[in-house]
Protein backbone atom coordinates (compact mmCIF):
# COMPACT_ATOMS: atom_id res chain seq x y z
CA UNK A 1 0.00 0.00 0.00
CA UNK A 2 1.01 3.46 -0.15
CA UNK A 3 1.21 3.85 3.40
CA UNK A 4 3.23 1.12 3.96
CA UNK A 5 5.89 2.22 1.19
CA UNK A 6 5.93 5.21 2.60
CA UNK A 7 7.04 3.85 5.86
CA UNK A 8 9.39 1.86 4.11
CA UNK A 9 11.22 4.99 2.49
CA UNK A 10 11.68 6.44 6.00
CA UNK A 11 13.06 3.87 7.44
CA UNK A 12 15.60 3.43 4.66
CA UNK A 13 16.49 6.56 4.75
CA UNK A 14 16.84 7.29 8.39
CA UNK A 15 18.79 3.95 8.67
CA UNK A 16 20.77 4.67 5.49
CA UNK A 17 21.78 8.58 6.77
CA UNK A 18 22.09 7.78 10.79
CA UNK A 19 23.62 3.78 11.04
CA UNK A 20 27.32 3.69 10.54
CA UNK A 21 30.11 1.02 11.56
CA UNK A 22 29.96 0.40 15.13
CA UNK A 23 26.91 2.20 16.40
CA UNK A 24 24.80 1.47 19.19
CA UNK A 25 21.37 2.18 17.62
CA UNK A 26 17.74 1.75 19.86
CA UNK A 27 15.15 0.80 17.81
CA UNK A 28 11.72 1.44 18.63
CA UNK A 29 8.44 0.02 18.69
CA UNK A 30 5.75 -0.16 16.08
CA UNK A 31 4.75 -0.83 12.14
CA UNK A 32 7.52 1.57 10.76
CA UNK A 33 10.41 0.55 12.51
CA UNK A 34 10.59 -2.95 11.03
CA UNK A 35 11.37 -1.72 7.95
CA UNK A 36 14.27 -0.15 9.56
CA UNK A 37 15.22 -3.55 11.13
CA UNK A 38 14.80 -4.67 7.77
CA UNK A 39 17.27 -2.61 6.57
CA UNK A 40 19.75 -2.64 9.22
CA UNK A 41 20.26 -6.31 8.90
CA UNK A 42 20.42 -5.88 4.98
CA UNK A 43 22.85 -3.71 5.57
CA UNK A 44 24.95 -5.77 8.39
CA UNK A 45 25.09 -8.39 5.80
CA UNK A 46 25.54 -6.76 2.78
CA UNK A 47 28.48 -4.05 4.36
CA UNK A 48 29.68 -6.40 7.08
CA UNK A 49 28.86 -3.70 9.34
CA UNK A 50 29.44 -4.09 12.85
CA UNK A 51 26.43 -2.53 15.50
CA UNK A 52 24.99 -2.99 18.48
CA UNK A 53 20.49 -2.88 19.13
CA UNK A 54 19.01 -2.17 21.96
CA UNK A 55 15.00 -2.81 22.33
CA UNK A 56 12.29 -0.13 23.56
CA UNK A 57 9.69 -3.16 24.02
CA UNK A 58 9.28 -6.86 23.55
CA UNK A 59 8.19 -6.08 20.11
CA UNK A 60 11.51 -4.43 19.49
CA UNK A 61 13.40 -7.06 20.85
CA UNK A 62 11.67 -10.02 18.78
CA UNK A 63 12.42 -8.34 16.19
CA UNK A 64 16.26 -7.68 16.62
CA UNK A 65 16.63 -11.27 17.54
CA UNK A 66 14.49 -12.50 14.64
CA UNK A 67 17.11 -10.72 12.58
CA UNK A 68 20.18 -11.76 14.18
CA UNK A 69 21.09 -8.72 15.20
CA UNK A 70 23.62 -8.08 18.36
CA UNK A 71 21.76 -7.58 20.80
CA UNK A 72 22.70 -5.21 23.90
CA UNK A 73 20.97 -2.73 26.72
CA UNK A 74 21.59 0.04 28.91
CA UNK A 75 23.67 -2.01 31.47
CA UNK A 76 26.24 -2.63 29.45
CA UNK A 77 25.80 0.49 27.20
CA UNK A 78 24.03 3.28 28.70
CA UNK A 79 24.96 6.02 26.02
CA UNK A 80 23.71 5.38 22.41
CA UNK A 81 24.52 7.15 19.10
CA UNK A 82 20.98 6.93 17.94
CA UNK A 83 17.44 5.94 18.40
CA UNK A 84 15.46 5.11 15.62
CA UNK A 85 11.46 5.16 16.24
CA UNK A 86 8.07 5.81 15.32
CA UNK A 87 5.57 8.02 16.15
CA UNK A 88 1.80 8.70 16.05
CA UNK A 89 2.04 11.99 15.37
CA UNK A 90 4.32 15.26 15.01
CA UNK A 91 3.63 18.84 14.88
CA UNK A 92 5.29 21.56 13.85
CA UNK A 93 7.58 21.73 16.80
CA UNK A 94 8.50 18.61 16.53
CA UNK A 95 7.00 17.93 19.89
CA UNK A 96 5.64 13.98 19.10
CA UNK A 97 2.66 12.25 20.53
CA UNK A 98 3.86 8.27 20.85
CA UNK A 99 2.58 5.39 22.26
CA UNK A 100 0.04 4.31 20.07
CA UNK A 101 1.99 0.93 20.73
CA UNK A 102 1.65 1.27 24.33
CA UNK A 103 5.67 1.08 24.72
CA UNK A 104 6.28 4.42 25.42
CA UNK A 105 8.12 4.55 28.70
CA UNK A 106 11.29 2.09 27.32
CA UNK A 107 10.93 4.03 24.35
CA UNK A 108 11.73 7.34 25.83
CA UNK A 109 14.33 5.84 28.37
CA UNK A 110 16.20 4.60 25.29
CA UNK A 111 15.83 8.14 23.58
CA UNK A 112 16.78 10.08 26.46
CA UNK A 113 20.39 7.97 26.47
CA UNK A 114 20.85 8.80 22.38
CA UNK A 115 22.75 11.55 21.36
CA UNK A 116 19.52 11.82 19.12
CA UNK A 117 16.24 10.36 18.57
CA UNK A 118 15.21 10.06 14.62
CA UNK A 119 11.86 9.61 14.08
CA UNK A 120 10.38 7.66 10.82
CA UNK A 121 6.92 7.95 10.12
CA UNK A 122 4.42 7.71 7.17
CA UNK A 123 2.75 11.54 5.81
CA UNK A 124 -0.36 11.16 7.78
CA UNK A 125 1.61 11.47 11.25
CA UNK A 126 3.44 15.06 9.87
CA UNK A 127 0.81 17.59 11.57
CA UNK A 128 0.97 21.77 12.32
CA UNK A 129 -0.73 20.54 15.67
CA UNK A 130 -1.22 17.27 17.95
CA UNK A 131 -4.35 16.40 17.87
CA UNK A 132 -4.96 17.43 14.08
CA UNK A 133 -5.13 13.95 12.38
CA UNK A 134 -4.20 11.89 15.36
CA UNK A 135 -7.69 10.97 17.49
CA UNK A 136 -6.76 8.01 19.61
CA UNK A 137 -5.48 10.69 22.17
CA UNK A 138 -2.11 11.31 24.49
CA UNK A 139 -0.94 7.79 25.92
CA UNK A 140 -0.19 8.37 29.40
CA UNK A 141 1.63 5.29 31.23
CA UNK A 142 0.47 4.78 35.00
CA UNK A 143 0.44 2.58 37.83
CA UNK A 144 -2.65 0.22 37.56
CA UNK A 145 -4.18 0.91 40.95
CA UNK A 146 -4.52 4.72 40.17
CA UNK A 147 -5.70 4.88 37.03
CA UNK A 148 -9.59 6.66 38.66
CA UNK A 149 -8.00 9.34 40.65
CA UNK A 150 -5.16 10.07 37.65
CA UNK A 151 -7.96 9.97 35.01
CA UNK A 152 -10.33 12.47 37.17
CA UNK A 153 -7.22 14.65 38.17
CA UNK A 154 -6.30 15.09 34.28
CA UNK A 155 -10.12 15.80 33.22
CA UNK A 156 -9.86 18.52 36.04
CA UNK A 157 -7.41 20.07 35.48
CA UNK A 158 -7.07 19.96 31.68
CA UNK A 159 -10.16 18.75 30.35
CA UNK A 160 -10.98 16.58 27.44
CA UNK A 161 -11.63 12.64 28.76
CA UNK A 162 -9.60 10.24 29.42
CA UNK A 163 -10.10 6.43 28.67
CA UNK A 164 -8.37 3.24 30.28
CA UNK A 165 -7.07 1.19 27.11
CA UNK A 166 -9.01 -2.38 26.65
CA UNK A 167 -6.80 -5.03 25.23
CA UNK A 168 -8.27 -6.40 22.04
CA UNK A 169 -6.60 -9.92 21.88
CA UNK A 170 -7.51 -10.00 25.99
CA UNK A 171 -9.76 -9.72 28.45
CA UNK A 172 -9.61 -6.56 30.49
CA UNK A 173 -7.23 -3.63 30.06
CA UNK A 174 -3.74 -3.36 28.18
CA UNK A 175 -0.74 -4.01 30.26
CA UNK A 176 2.30 -2.73 29.20
CA UNK A 177 5.77 -4.25 29.05
CA UNK A 178 6.65 -2.90 32.32
CA UNK A 179 2.88 -3.79 34.20
CA UNK A 180 1.39 -0.77 34.10
CA UNK A 181 -1.86 0.61 32.60
CA UNK A 182 -2.16 2.95 29.26
CA UNK A 183 -4.79 6.10 30.12
CA UNK A 184 -5.29 7.32 26.52
CA UNK A 185 -6.52 11.69 26.99
CA UNK A 186 -8.59 12.17 24.05
CA UNK A 187 -10.37 16.01 23.34
CA UNK A 188 -7.83 17.87 24.48
CA UNK A 189 -7.45 21.26 23.46
CA UNK A 190 -4.77 21.91 20.87
CA UNK A 191 -3.35 25.02 21.84
CA UNK A 192 -1.85 23.89 25.03
CA UNK A 193 2.20 24.79 26.13
CA UNK A 194 2.72 21.34 25.80
CA UNK A 195 5.99 21.76 27.69
CA UNK A 196 3.96 22.91 31.00
CA UNK A 197 1.43 20.43 30.79
CA UNK A 198 3.42 17.45 30.32
CA UNK A 199 5.32 18.69 33.42
CA UNK A 200 2.17 18.86 35.52
CA UNK A 201 0.89 15.42 34.08
CA UNK A 202 3.99 13.77 35.38
CA UNK A 203 3.37 15.60 38.95
CA UNK A 204 0.41 13.35 39.15
CA UNK A 205 1.10 10.63 41.78
CA UNK A 206 0.85 7.52 39.52
CA UNK A 207 1.98 8.37 36.49
CA UNK A 208 4.79 6.79 34.82
CA UNK A 209 5.39 8.61 32.13
CA UNK A 210 3.49 10.59 29.13
CA UNK A 211 3.22 10.21 25.65
CA UNK A 212 4.50 13.78 25.00
CA UNK A 213 7.65 13.76 23.62
CA UNK A 214 9.14 17.27 23.55
CA UNK A 215 12.25 18.59 22.81
CA UNK A 216 14.05 14.87 21.98
CA UNK A 217 14.00 13.99 18.17
CA UNK A 218 16.63 15.59 16.85
CA UNK A 219 14.76 14.77 12.86
CA UNK A 220 11.59 13.29 11.25
CA UNK A 221 11.65 11.77 7.82
CA UNK A 222 8.18 11.57 6.16
CA UNK A 223 7.64 8.86 3.63
CA UNK A 224 5.35 10.65 1.03
CA UNK A 225 3.17 8.48 -0.84
CA UNK A 226 5.07 8.78 -4.19
CA UNK A 227 8.14 7.03 -2.58
CA UNK A 228 9.71 10.63 -1.81
CA UNK A 229 11.09 11.46 1.93
CA UNK A 230 10.03 14.74 3.59
CA UNK A 231 12.71 15.58 6.61
CA UNK A 232 11.72 18.01 9.34
CA UNK A 233 14.20 19.44 11.77
O1 LIG B 1 4.00 3.44 20.30
C1 LIG B 1 4.82 4.16 19.71
O2 LIG B 1 5.28 5.21 20.17
C2 LIG B 1 5.24 3.73 18.34
O3 LIG B 1 6.37 4.39 17.96
C3 LIG B 1 4.06 3.95 17.45
O4 LIG B 1 3.28 4.99 17.89
C4 LIG B 1 4.37 4.19 16.00
O5 LIG B 1 3.64 3.22 15.39
P1 LIG B 1 3.57 2.98 13.83
O6 LIG B 1 4.98 3.09 13.32
O7 LIG B 1 3.02 1.60 13.74
O8 LIG B 1 2.66 4.03 13.31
Amino acid sequence: SALDSAKKSAAIKAVDLHVQNNTVVGVGSGSTVVYAVERLAERVKSEKLNIQCIPTSFQARQLIIQHRLPITDLEVNPKLDVCIDGADEVDCNLTLIKGGGGCLLQEKIVASCSKELIIIADYTKNSQKLGDQYKKGIPIEVVPMAYVPIKTQIENLFGGTVELRMAKAKAGPVVTDNGNFILDWKNFQQDYDWEDVNKKLSLIPGVVETGLFIKIAKKAYFGLADGSVKEQV
